[in-house]
């Protein structure tokens, strides 16, 4: 039976499911630039080129292999610019009898994909997604009966299940996280790794006139591009991070310097979300790192805990929650976000480093999201779904499975902490500690109240004041709440008018043609009609 295999650009990868027992002589791929995937949130210029380019590249691959691949690009003459519009149109070129796809990485593009049987009336097949370790229902099963989820439990398994970081039974080194050895604040004179950067080719480069034109008033420099958008150049980068960089991963996971956008982190997750590299592989060659000598236990398991743990857990959250997950708003958070988000204009030096470095490279790293922007949107009260919206556009690794349970769920304490144990608030102590930001910065952290006093101090406590009836019971909340009872009233009072006079002051006018629209809420009501309907 011929078959249709259509491979979304988030599925780069040639062990796709979707072409596992298919036939080269027989079937057709189907791969297509669609407009509504560009748009549904306003991706940034430099992701859109990077799926485009990488997709163009991949198909190429896939011909010097012998399949036959009809591609579409976003300019193609008829482009209806939507899933659903180029199956259909390709279903009229090739005679076959059936659809094959591997499962999206969203809810969303899933319940498109489950109206296709009765839209062209063949059989669709929707295979299992298993570059990914743990399956949905395995997860499910993971998760029956407990009544809250930590990562670390289900990370365990994860270890014993890939066999990684194993002796037998048992943890390599007697410990299953070594994260009491990490995070520590990084100095400035230590040297950092130059990430791996790639010349455009002849292909990036049309890619890159064609965002230009489309896409030019989206958010975020599309110029200079030196993301891989090949499998082999993705694998470079990768052994760069493992040779330069593994070693001190662990240590100065947290830290965040002005100058050193990337520090240790290895700055592959655009690559590995695509489909350009493989969880398990690169965490086997981390392996290989310790067991040659060559990093540290500290940062190899640190390294292996975000990808089978943290990435898995939060993918097994996503599929498990939605499509409910998506309008949760456990703190009733209702405020916009604040145009700096887009256009990095505040005088706090760590949001805009962190805004401006997301403009440039369309990444941030982890400390960067959850400590700065994440942690000041949910001490302001920003409404979640503004704040996931600016994380799915803004990031070049952003899918909802992945940007959905990060953003709402451990930053925003958005699902009142189902996917983690407390909120990450913190003052401007925190931000000190880790960061060398607030020695350029307007705002003193050493102030507490007033105008130059650093926003997040005064915001940390006027959110703990405001969600008093909702976190006051939170176990890892108690010893601030004694804090904050304790308090002199006038003293407590002076912060809330300094929160007040500030959360006033800020503009959410969406003023400028590179905003994004205001899609979430519609987004939510969609979801909600989606759900009524099943
Ligand atoms: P490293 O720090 O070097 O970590 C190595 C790899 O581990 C990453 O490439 C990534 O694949 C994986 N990883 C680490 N932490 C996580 C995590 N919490 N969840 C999933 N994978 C993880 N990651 C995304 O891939 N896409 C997103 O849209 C995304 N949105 C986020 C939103 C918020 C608010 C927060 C706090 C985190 C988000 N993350 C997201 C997780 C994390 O910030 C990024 O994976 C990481 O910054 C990618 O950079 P890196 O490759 O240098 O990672
Ligand atoms: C993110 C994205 C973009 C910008 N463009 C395309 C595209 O033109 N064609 C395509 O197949 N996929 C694209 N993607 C990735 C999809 O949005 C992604 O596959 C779904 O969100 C499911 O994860
Ligand atoms: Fe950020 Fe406050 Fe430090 Fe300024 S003083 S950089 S606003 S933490």
């Amino acid at each position: 039976m011929s078959s249709l295999i259509l491979i979304l650009g988030d599925q780069l990868s040639s062990s796709i499911s979707s072409l596992s027992g298919a036939d080269k002589a027989r079937d057709t791929v189907l791969m297509a630039e669609i407009v509504e995937e560009a748009t549904y949130v306003r991706h940034h210029q430099k992701k859109v080129a990077f799926i485009f380019s990488a997709m163009r590249h991949f198909a190429k691959e896939l011909e010097g292999e012998g399949w036959r691949v009809d591609y579409v690009k976003l300019d193609s003459s008829g482009n209806s610019g939507s899933f659903a519009g180029e199956v259909g149109r390709a279903l009229k070129r090739h005679d076959v009898a059936r659809i094959k796809v591997t499962e999206p990485g969203e809810w969303r593009v899933l319940e498109m994909m489950h109206a296709w049987n009765a839209a062209f009336d063949l059989p669709v097949h929707i295979l299992p997604d298993d570059r990914f370790i743990c399956s949905g229902d395995e997860f499910a099963a993971w998760a029956e009966g407990r009544k809250q989820f930590r990562m670390e439990y289900f990370y365990r398994e994860m270890r014993r299940k890939t066999r990684l970081l194993m002796d037998g039974d048992q943890p390599v080194g007697g410990q299953w996280n070594f994260d009491k050895h990490n995070r520590k604040p990084a100095k400035s004179n230590l040297f950092m790794p130059d990430i791996a950067r790639f010349k455009p080719d002849d292909v990036t480069r049309d890619v890159l006139t064609l965002v230009a034109a489309r896409f030019g008033n989206h958010f975020g420099d599309l110029e200079p591009f030196g993301f891989a958008v090949t499998r082999a150049d993705a694998k470079t980068a990768f052994d760069g991070f493992l040779k330069h960089a593994l070693p001190h991963f662990g240590d100065y996971q947290d830290a965040m310097l002005r100058d050193e956008k990337f520090l240790y982190h290895a700055v592959v997750s655009p690559y590995l979300n695509a489909g350009l590299l493989d969880p398990i592989e690169m965490c086997r060659q981390a392996e290989a790192e310790y067991r040659a000598g060559r990093a540290p236990l500290n940062a190899v398991e640190g390294f292996i805990r975000q990808i089978i743990g943290w990435r898995e857990y939060v993918r097994g959250i996503y599929w498990l929650k939605m499509p409910e997950y998506v309008t949760q708003n456990y703190l009733g958070a209702s405020r916009s976000l604040p145009d700096f988000y887009w256009t990095g204009e505040t005088e706090m030096a760590c949001v805009r480093a962190a805004v401006i470095q997301t403009r440039e490279e369309a990444y941030a790293h982890h400390i960067q999201r959850l400590m700065v922007t994440g942690n000041f949107a949910m001490l302001a009260g920003v409404d979640p779904a503004f704040v996931c919206e600016w994380y799915l556009a803004v990031y070049a690794d952003a899918y909802e499975w992945v940007e959905l349970p990060n953003t709402l769920g451990m930053s925003q304490f958005a699902d009142g902490g189902l996917l983690g144990s407390k909120p990450y608030a913190a003052g401007g102590a925190y931000i000190n500690k880790m960061s060398d930001y607030c020695k350029g910065c307007h705002y003193d952290v050493r102030e507490k109240i007033g105008e130059r006093a650093c926003p997040f101090n005064y915001l940390y406590w006027d959110f703990l004041a405001r969600n008093k009836d909702k976190l006051r019971g939170n176990q890892r909340l108690a010893p601030m709440y004694r804090v904050l009872e304790k308090m002199d009233e006038d003293r407590l009072r002076a912060i809330v008018e300094s929160a007040q006079a500030f959360l006033d002051g800020l503009s959410s006018s969406v003023g400028y043609s590179a905003l994004p629209q205001p899609t979430a809420k519609k987004k939510k009501a969609a979801s909600l009609e989606g759900a009524a309907r099943r």
